[in-house]
Protein backbone atom coordinates (compact mmCIF):
# COMPACT_ATOMS: atom_id res chain seq x y z
CA UNK A 1 0.00 0.00 0.00
CA UNK A 2 1.43 3.20 -0.93
CA UNK A 3 2.21 5.53 2.44
CA UNK A 4 1.22 9.26 3.10
CA UNK A 5 3.35 11.54 5.12
CA UNK A 6 2.19 15.35 5.72
CA UNK A 7 2.36 18.04 8.42
CA UNK A 8 1.45 21.27 9.69
CA UNK A 9 3.56 23.42 11.91
CA UNK A 10 2.44 24.32 15.33
CA UNK A 11 2.56 28.15 14.96
CA UNK A 12 -0.89 28.89 16.09
CA UNK A 13 -3.78 30.86 13.78
CA UNK A 14 -4.61 27.57 11.75
CA UNK A 15 -6.45 28.76 8.89
CA UNK A 16 -8.60 28.42 5.75
CA UNK A 17 -5.29 28.04 3.71
CA UNK A 18 -4.26 25.05 5.54
CA UNK A 19 -7.34 23.23 5.73
CA UNK A 20 -8.38 23.83 2.09
CA UNK A 21 -4.96 22.99 0.48
CA UNK A 22 -4.04 20.37 3.69
CA UNK A 23 -5.79 19.04 6.37
CA UNK A 24 -9.28 18.34 4.22
CA UNK A 25 -6.92 16.60 1.74
CA UNK A 26 -5.51 14.17 4.43
CA UNK A 27 -8.95 13.24 5.89
CA UNK A 28 -9.74 12.23 2.06
CA UNK A 29 -6.77 10.03 1.57
CA UNK A 30 -6.81 7.90 4.61
CA UNK A 31 -9.31 5.22 3.34
CA UNK A 32 -6.90 4.80 0.14
CA UNK A 33 -3.74 4.84 2.27
CA UNK A 34 -1.51 4.18 5.19
CA UNK A 35 -1.19 7.90 6.39
CA UNK A 36 0.96 9.37 8.79
CA UNK A 37 0.37 13.13 10.03
CA UNK A 38 2.44 15.04 12.05
CA UNK A 39 2.16 18.36 14.11
CA UNK A 40 6.17 19.80 13.05
CA UNK A 41 7.17 21.24 16.40
CA UNK A 42 10.97 21.14 15.26
CA UNK A 43 10.29 23.02 11.94
CA UNK A 44 7.97 25.34 14.05
CA UNK A 45 11.44 26.51 16.16
CA UNK A 46 13.00 27.77 12.92
CA UNK A 47 11.95 30.72 13.80
CA UNK A 48 11.14 31.67 17.79
CA UNK A 49 8.18 29.90 19.48
CA UNK A 50 7.37 30.74 23.24
CA UNK A 51 7.87 27.40 25.12
CA UNK A 52 4.38 27.49 26.20
CA UNK A 53 2.65 28.44 23.31
CA UNK A 54 4.44 25.62 21.48
CA UNK A 55 3.33 23.05 23.16
CA UNK A 56 -0.50 24.73 23.34
CA UNK A 57 -0.53 25.14 19.34
CA UNK A 58 1.24 21.11 18.50
CA UNK A 59 -2.54 20.04 20.58
CA UNK A 60 -4.40 22.36 18.71
CA UNK A 61 -2.51 20.83 15.01
CA UNK A 62 -3.53 17.74 16.78
CA UNK A 63 -6.97 18.67 17.59
CA UNK A 64 -7.63 20.30 14.16
CA UNK A 65 -6.57 17.01 12.61
CA UNK A 66 -9.19 15.03 14.80
CA UNK A 67 -11.93 17.57 14.37
CA UNK A 68 -11.62 17.41 10.53
CA UNK A 69 -11.94 14.04 10.51
CA UNK A 70 -8.73 12.11 10.43
CA UNK A 71 -8.82 8.62 12.63
CA UNK A 72 -6.36 8.03 15.39
CA UNK A 73 -7.28 4.43 15.00
CA UNK A 74 -6.32 4.24 11.37
CA UNK A 75 -4.07 7.13 10.76
CA UNK A 76 -1.03 8.30 12.62
CA UNK A 77 -1.17 11.51 14.47
CA UNK A 78 2.03 12.84 16.58
CA UNK A 79 4.65 15.54 17.22
CA UNK A 80 7.81 15.39 15.28
CA UNK A 81 10.11 15.96 17.90
CA UNK A 82 8.96 12.81 19.51
CA UNK A 83 10.49 10.48 16.80
CA UNK A 84 14.00 10.57 16.95
CA UNK A 85 14.53 9.69 12.99
CA UNK A 86 13.54 13.03 11.73
CA UNK A 87 16.24 14.61 13.32
CA UNK A 88 19.29 11.84 12.96
CA UNK A 89 17.72 11.73 9.32
CA UNK A 90 18.08 15.56 8.98
CA UNK A 91 21.56 15.54 9.76
CA UNK A 92 22.10 12.80 6.89
CA UNK A 93 20.26 14.94 4.61
CA UNK A 94 22.25 18.02 5.36
CA UNK A 95 25.23 15.56 4.41
CA UNK A 96 23.86 14.93 0.87
CA UNK A 97 21.54 18.33 0.25
CA UNK A 98 24.15 20.76 -1.97
CA UNK A 99 24.00 24.42 -0.51
CA UNK A 100 23.07 26.11 -3.96
CA UNK A 101 20.15 23.28 -4.02
CA UNK A 102 18.85 25.68 -0.63
CA UNK A 103 20.49 28.50 -1.85
CA UNK A 104 17.34 28.31 -4.57
CA UNK A 105 14.57 27.81 -2.07
CA UNK A 106 11.85 30.74 -2.08
CA UNK A 107 10.61 30.41 1.17
CA UNK A 108 13.91 30.65 2.97
CA UNK A 109 14.09 33.99 1.10
CA UNK A 110 10.50 35.52 1.77
CA UNK A 111 10.94 34.25 5.71
CA UNK A 112 14.64 35.46 5.93
CA UNK A 113 13.70 39.04 4.72
CA UNK A 114 16.01 41.22 4.09
CA UNK A 115 17.96 40.44 7.70
CA UNK A 116 19.37 37.09 5.91
CA UNK A 117 22.49 36.87 7.66
CA UNK A 118 20.27 36.93 11.46
CA UNK A 119 17.88 33.83 10.44
CA UNK A 120 18.86 30.92 11.93
CA UNK A 121 20.93 28.20 10.24
CA UNK A 122 17.14 25.83 10.90
CA UNK A 123 15.67 28.02 8.59
CA UNK A 124 18.04 27.63 5.98
CA UNK A 125 18.30 23.45 6.66
CA UNK A 126 13.96 23.55 6.58
CA UNK A 127 13.82 21.33 3.34
CA UNK A 128 16.61 18.97 4.17
CA UNK A 129 14.44 18.07 8.02
CA UNK A 130 10.95 17.88 5.37
CA UNK A 131 13.24 15.68 3.51
CA UNK A 132 13.75 13.35 6.50
CA UNK A 133 10.06 13.91 8.23
CA UNK A 134 8.83 12.03 4.50
CA UNK A 135 11.78 9.75 4.19
CA UNK A 136 12.17 8.51 7.39
CA UNK A 137 8.57 6.42 6.69
CA UNK A 138 9.79 5.72 2.94
CA UNK A 139 6.30 7.80 2.06
CA UNK A 140 5.66 7.29 -0.83
CA UNK A 141 2.98 10.66 -1.76
CA UNK A 142 2.80 14.14 0.26
CA UNK A 143 -0.57 16.21 0.03
CA UNK A 144 0.41 19.98 0.22
CA UNK A 145 -0.66 23.05 -0.56
CA UNK A 146 1.37 24.65 -4.12
CA UNK A 147 3.75 26.82 -1.67
CA UNK A 148 5.64 23.21 -0.81
CA UNK A 149 6.01 22.09 -3.97
CA UNK A 150 9.30 23.47 -4.37
CA UNK A 151 10.20 21.69 -1.22
CA UNK A 152 9.22 18.39 -2.77
CA UNK A 153 11.40 18.95 -5.54
CA UNK A 154 14.22 19.24 -3.17
CA UNK A 155 13.41 16.33 -1.32
CA UNK A 156 13.06 14.17 -4.74
CA UNK A 157 16.69 15.45 -5.47
CA UNK A 158 17.84 14.20 -1.82
CA UNK A 159 16.51 10.90 -2.32
CA UNK A 160 17.67 10.47 -5.84
CA UNK A 161 21.02 11.75 -4.80
CA UNK A 162 21.21 9.62 -1.36
CA UNK A 163 20.62 6.52 -3.69
CA UNK A 164 22.99 7.40 -6.40
CA UNK A 165 25.65 7.55 -3.81
CA UNK A 166 25.23 4.33 -2.48
CA UNK A 167 24.36 2.69 -5.61
CA UNK A 168 21.24 1.13 -3.99
CA UNK A 169 17.38 2.04 -4.28
CA UNK A 170 17.00 3.01 -0.76
CA UNK A 171 14.65 6.00 -0.70
CA UNK A 172 11.25 6.03 -2.97
CA UNK A 173 11.02 9.49 -4.83
CA UNK A 174 7.96 10.73 -3.42
CA UNK A 175 5.10 12.21 -5.69
CA UNK A 176 3.21 15.70 -4.15
CA UNK A 177 -0.44 15.78 -4.36
CA UNK A 178 -2.25 18.75 -5.06
CA UNK A 179 -5.47 19.15 -5.26
CA UNK A 180 -9.17 20.60 -5.26
CA UNK A 181 -10.11 24.10 -6.05
CA UNK A 182 -8.04 25.91 -3.06
CA UNK A 183 -4.23 24.81 -3.41
CA UNK A 184 -3.35 28.33 -2.81
CA UNK A 185 -5.55 30.50 -0.42
CA UNK A 186 -4.49 34.03 -1.19
CA UNK A 187 -4.89 36.60 1.56
CA UNK A 188 -7.95 38.02 2.20
CA UNK A 189 -6.45 41.86 2.48
CA UNK A 190 -3.91 40.97 -1.18
CA UNK A 191 -4.68 39.04 -3.73
CA UNK A 192 -1.09 39.06 -4.51
CA UNK A 193 -0.35 36.97 -0.82
CA UNK A 194 -0.61 33.33 0.42
CA UNK A 195 -2.98 33.40 3.31
CA UNK A 196 -0.20 32.66 6.05
CA UNK A 197 -0.50 32.15 9.89
CA UNK A 198 2.14 34.60 10.54
CA UNK A 199 0.72 37.58 8.59
CA UNK A 200 0.79 40.58 11.27
CA UNK A 201 -3.00 41.32 9.73
CA UNK A 202 -6.07 39.12 11.95
CA UNK A 203 -7.97 40.45 8.77
CA UNK A 204 -5.70 38.71 6.15
CA UNK A 205 -7.18 35.24 6.95
CA UNK A 206 -10.02 33.14 8.61
CA UNK A 207 -9.13 30.66 11.14
CA UNK A 208 -10.62 27.17 12.33
CA UNK A 209 -11.70 28.37 15.19
CA UNK A 210 -13.49 32.17 14.33
CA UNK A 211 -16.79 31.84 14.88
CA UNK A 212 -19.91 33.47 12.71
CA UNK A 213 -19.26 37.01 13.79
CA UNK A 214 -15.02 37.34 13.09
CA UNK A 215 -15.49 35.14 9.51
CA UNK A 216 -18.85 37.76 8.54
CA UNK A 217 -16.46 40.47 9.80
CA UNK A 218 -13.34 39.60 7.92
CA UNK A 219 -15.15 38.71 4.75
CA UNK A 220 -16.69 41.90 5.00
CA UNK A 221 -13.79 43.48 5.08
CA UNK A 222 -11.62 41.22 2.36
CA UNK A 223 -10.29 43.51 -0.41
CA UNK A 224 -12.26 42.79 -3.68
CA UNK A 225 -13.11 45.04 -6.84
CA UNK A 226 -16.14 46.80 -7.85
CA UNK A 227 -17.35 44.81 -10.71
CA UNK A 228 -19.64 42.14 -10.13
CA UNK A 229 -18.60 38.33 -10.62
CA UNK A 230 -18.02 37.43 -14.65
CA UNK A 231 -19.57 34.65 -16.35
CA UNK A 232 -16.36 32.97 -17.19
CA UNK A 233 -13.61 31.53 -14.70
CA UNK A 234 -11.22 32.87 -17.69
CA UNK A 235 -12.34 36.56 -16.70
CA UNK A 236 -11.20 35.80 -12.97
CA UNK A 237 -7.74 36.09 -14.41
CA UNK A 238 -6.83 39.44 -13.91
CA UNK A 239 -9.18 39.77 -11.03
CA UNK A 240 -6.73 37.54 -7.78
CA UNK A 241 -9.42 39.25 -4.93
CA UNK A 242 -12.33 38.05 -6.98
CA UNK A 243 -10.87 34.69 -7.88
CA UNK A 244 -10.11 33.84 -4.44
CA UNK A 245 -13.26 34.44 -2.79
CA UNK A 246 -14.79 32.11 -6.04
CA UNK A 247 -12.36 29.60 -5.32
CA UNK A 248 -12.74 29.32 -1.53
CA UNK A 249 -16.34 28.91 -2.36
CA UNK A 250 -15.90 26.21 -5.02
CA UNK A 251 -13.68 24.45 -2.71
CA UNK A 252 -15.97 24.82 0.55
CA UNK A 253 -19.00 23.65 -1.44
CA UNK A 254 -16.82 21.16 -3.75
CA UNK A 255 -17.82 22.27 -7.15
CA UNK A 256 -15.67 23.57 -9.58
CA UNK A 257 -15.25 27.49 -10.17
CA UNK A 258 -17.17 27.47 -12.97
CA UNK A 259 -19.72 26.33 -11.21
CA UNK A 260 -20.35 28.65 -8.66
CA UNK A 261 -20.35 31.46 -11.44
CA UNK A 262 -23.15 29.68 -12.97
CA UNK A 263 -25.20 30.55 -9.75
CA UNK A 264 -23.41 33.85 -9.57
CA UNK A 265 -22.26 35.82 -12.33
CA UNK A 266 -23.78 39.18 -11.81
CA UNK A 267 -23.56 38.79 -8.58
CA UNK A 268 -21.86 42.18 -6.62
CA UNK A 269 -20.19 41.31 -3.87
CA UNK A 270 -22.41 42.79 -1.05
CA UNK A 271 -24.27 39.40 -2.39
CA UNK A 272 -21.39 37.09 -2.78
CA UNK A 273 -19.58 37.93 0.54
CA UNK A 274 -22.66 37.11 3.08
CA UNK A 275 -23.36 33.61 0.78
CA UNK A 276 -20.10 32.50 1.36
CA UNK A 277 -19.90 33.42 4.92
CA UNK A 278 -22.85 31.52 5.27
CA UNK A 279 -21.13 28.32 4.04
CA UNK A 280 -17.60 28.50 6.04
CA UNK A 281 -19.58 29.14 9.26
CA UNK A 282 -21.74 25.94 8.14
CA UNK A 283 -18.31 23.90 6.80
CA UNK A 284 -16.38 25.41 9.69
CA UNK A 285 -18.73 25.98 12.69
CA UNK A 286 -18.51 22.41 13.69
CA UNK A 287 -14.71 21.94 13.03
CA UNK A 288 -14.19 25.21 15.37
CA UNK A 289 -16.48 23.83 18.18
CA UNK A 290 -15.24 20.15 18.17
CA UNK A 291 -11.49 21.70 18.36
CA UNK A 292 -12.22 23.68 21.49
CA UNK A 293 -13.64 21.05 22.68
CA UNK A 294 -10.94 18.76 22.24
CA UNK A 295 -8.22 21.81 23.50
CA UNK A 296 -10.40 21.62 26.66
CA UNK A 297 -9.45 17.51 27.07
CA UNK A 298 -5.56 17.97 26.64
CA UNK A 299 -5.11 14.28 28.41
CA UNK A 300 -7.17 12.72 25.57
CA UNK A 301 -5.23 15.01 22.42
CA UNK A 302 -1.65 13.38 24.70
CA UNK A 303 -3.07 10.16 24.60
CA UNK A 304 -3.47 10.14 20.82
CA UNK A 305 -0.26 11.87 19.62
CA UNK A 306 1.92 9.30 22.17
CA UNK A 307 0.20 6.22 20.62
CA UNK A 308 0.72 8.20 17.50
CA UNK A 309 4.92 8.54 18.63
CA UNK A 310 4.61 4.70 19.29
CA UNK A 311 3.24 3.87 15.70
CA UNK A 312 5.78 5.92 13.88
CA UNK A 313 8.85 4.82 15.88
CA UNK A 314 8.06 1.91 14.70
CA UNK A 315 7.63 2.37 11.55
CA UNK A 316 10.97 4.64 11.21
CA UNK A 317 13.08 2.07 12.95
CA UNK A 318 13.66 -0.46 10.22
CA UNK A 319 14.26 2.85 7.70
CA UNK A 320 16.69 4.36 10.27
CA UNK A 321 19.17 0.82 10.15
CA UNK A 322 18.71 0.31 6.54
CA UNK A 323 20.12 4.15 6.18
CA UNK A 324 22.59 3.66 9.01
CA UNK A 325 23.90 0.54 7.62
CA UNK A 326 24.28 1.80 4.14
CA UNK A 327 25.84 5.41 5.13
CA UNK A 328 28.45 2.91 6.82
CA UNK A 329 27.94 3.89 10.45
CA UNK A 330 28.50 0.65 13.40
CA UNK A 331 25.25 -0.45 14.75
CA UNK A 332 25.16 -2.63 18.13
N1 LIG B 1 -2.59 29.81 1.74
C1 LIG B 1 -2.53 28.49 1.60
N2 LIG B 1 -3.29 27.87 0.66
C2 LIG B 1 -3.26 26.51 0.52
N3 LIG B 1 -2.49 25.72 1.30
C3 LIG B 1 -1.74 26.30 2.25
N4 LIG B 1 -0.89 25.81 3.17
C4 LIG B 1 -0.37 26.82 3.91
N5 LIG B 1 -0.86 28.00 3.48
C5 LIG B 1 -1.71 27.71 2.45
C6 LIG B 1 -0.61 24.38 3.34
O1 LIG B 1 -0.84 24.05 4.69
C7 LIG B 1 0.07 23.03 5.08
C8 LIG B 1 0.69 23.38 6.37
O2 LIG B 1 1.49 24.53 6.24
P1 LIG B 1 2.61 24.82 7.32
O3 LIG B 1 2.01 25.12 8.60
O4 LIG B 1 3.55 23.69 7.39
O5 LIG B 1 3.47 25.99 6.79
P2 LIG B 1 3.27 27.14 5.79
O6 LIG B 1 3.08 26.64 4.42
O7 LIG B 1 4.45 27.99 5.99
O8 LIG B 1 1.93 27.78 6.33
P3 LIG B 1 1.60 29.23 6.70
O9 LIG B 1 0.21 29.22 7.18
O10 LIG B 1 1.93 30.16 5.61
O11 LIG B 1 2.52 29.51 7.94
P4 LIG B 1 3.60 30.64 8.17
O12 LIG B 1 2.86 31.92 8.20
O13 LIG B 1 4.18 30.26 9.49
O14 LIG B 1 4.56 30.56 7.03
C9 LIG B 1 1.08 22.86 3.93
O15 LIG B 1 0.72 21.71 3.17
C10 LIG B 1 0.87 24.09 3.11
O16 LIG B 1 1.14 23.86 1.74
Amino acid sequence: MSRIFSGVQPTGNLHLGNYLGAIRNFVRLQDDYECIYCAVDMHAITVWQDPEELRSNTREVAAAYLASGVKPEQSIIFAQSSVHAHAELAWIFNCVARIGWLNRMTQFKEKAGKNRENASLGLYAYPSLMAADILAYKATHVPVGEDQKQHLELTRDIAQKFNNDFGKEVFPIVEPLIFGEATRVMSLRDGSKKMSKSDPSDYSRITLTDGRDEVAKKLKKARTDADPLPEKVEDLESRPEAANLVGIYAALADISKADVLKDYSGAQFSVFKPALTELAVEKFGPIGDEMKRLMDDPAYVDSVLKQGAERATALAEPVMKEVKETVGFLSF
